[in-house]
């Protein structure tokens, strides 16, 4: 039987906590062969939410679930894991400043960075959700100087992911056999999502997305406002934020991350850019990836008709951190 494996879930007492702690313990993320123990961090205030899920847990008697570590000491919580998902952060609220957020979510990262740095397993693999996603990430990487950069992601999975269900909507086909979409960027309405190397698996073989839609209009328009501004779509319908889709791109992620993307599929990560498509070297941002070996490789030599798009939102992004006196040494 295979050694458990640790993943860390930190605000495992939320939203997206709640969807996906089931999900990590029925084996979705990791392999049904994988056994798991579960680590789940909040802060106080939580505690006790975080306890009642730790009881349900315990309830639902997963057979691949070898333990559960319930705390809000970030030590306890990073020590030995080999997977970290950081979904607890301080989201902006009404009112709040952008540069109030970040202040807030630098001192978080910084201490969680220096709790994995130490204590995580070696070659931890480490996931950010809590938005500012890229942002984030590059904190962390940044306080967890001796964690390798390829090791520290963040989640646009859901953004591909949501690709992939409007084409197979607009197609009527199964969204299994959708594949290849790219989003370029952050984590954000500026997130650029990308169909023009998306294909279709028909009877006669793969066909470009382009070609089966034939309404460039659409792809060029709604398409994408749809995908960029779905989280929102979704606020209005539930009165709650993503957490179910945000919870299983989470486990699509990682999953593909350590177990390999299918010979012909690539998917999308924010990662740790090394200056490909022209993007700058250091930034955290999301690229067509394939996997294997549990490592992931940007696509190269995609044509790039949104250069022209990719650049400004660049630009802005950079001056937005620089702006931010909070990430003064930062942002290299
Ligand atoms: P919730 O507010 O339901 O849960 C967040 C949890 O984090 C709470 O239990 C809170 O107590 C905990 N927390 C706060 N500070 C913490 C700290 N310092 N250490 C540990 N835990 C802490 O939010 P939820 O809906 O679960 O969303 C979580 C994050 O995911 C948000 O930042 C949200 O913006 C982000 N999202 C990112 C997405 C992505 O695709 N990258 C999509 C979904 C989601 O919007």
């Amino acid at each position: 039987a295979k050694e458990p494996m640790r993943v860390l879930v930190t605000g495992a007492a939320g939203q997206i906590g709640y969807a996906l702690v089931p999900m990590i313990a029925r084996g979705i993320m990791l392999g049904a062969d994988q056994p798991v123990i579960l680590h789940m961090l909040d802060i106080p205030p939580a505690a006790e939410a975080l306890n009642g899920v730790r009881m349900e847990l315990v309830d639902a008697a997963f057979p691949l679930l070898k333990g559960v570590v319930a705390t809000t000491d970030v030590v306890e919580a990073c020590t030995g894991v080999n997977v970290a998902v950081m979904v607890g952060g301080f989201p902006r609220k009404e009112g709040m400043e952008r540069k109030d957020v970040m202040s807030k979510n630098v001192s978080i990262y910084k201490a969680q960075a220096s709790a994995l740095e130490a204590h995580a397993a070696p070659n931890c693999k480490v996931l950010v959700v809590a938005n500012p996603a890229n942002t984030n990430a590059l904190i962390l990487k940044e306080f967890a100087p001796s964690i390798p950069e390829k090791n520290v992601t963040c989640l646009t999975r859901l953004d591909h992911n949501r690709a992939l269900g409007q084409i197979s909507e607009r197609l009527n086909v199964q969204v299994s056999d959708v594949k290849n979409a790219v989003i370029w960027g952050n984590h954000s309405s500026t997130q650029y999502p990308d169909v023009n190397h998306a294909t279709v698996k028909t009877s006669s073989g793969e066909k470009p997305v382009r070609e089966l839609v034939a309404d460039d209009a659409w792809l060029n328009g709604e398409f994408i406002t749809t995908v960029q501004q779905r989280g929102a779509a979704i606020i209005k319908a539930r009165k709650f934020s993503s957490a179910l889709s945000a919870a299983s791109s989470a486990c699509d992620h990682i999953r593909d991350w350590v177990l390999g993307t299918p010979e012909g599929t690539f998917v999308s990560m924010g990662v740790y850019s090394d200056g490909s498509y022209g993007v700058p070297a250091g930034l955290i941002y999301s690229f067509p990836v394939t996997c294997s070996g549990g490592e992931w490789k940007i696509v190269q030599g995609m044509m790039l008709l949104i250069f022209q798009f990719l650049v400004p939102c660049l630009f802005v992004h950079h001056l937005w951190l620089i702006c931010h006196g909070q990430l003064d040494g930062v942002v290299s």
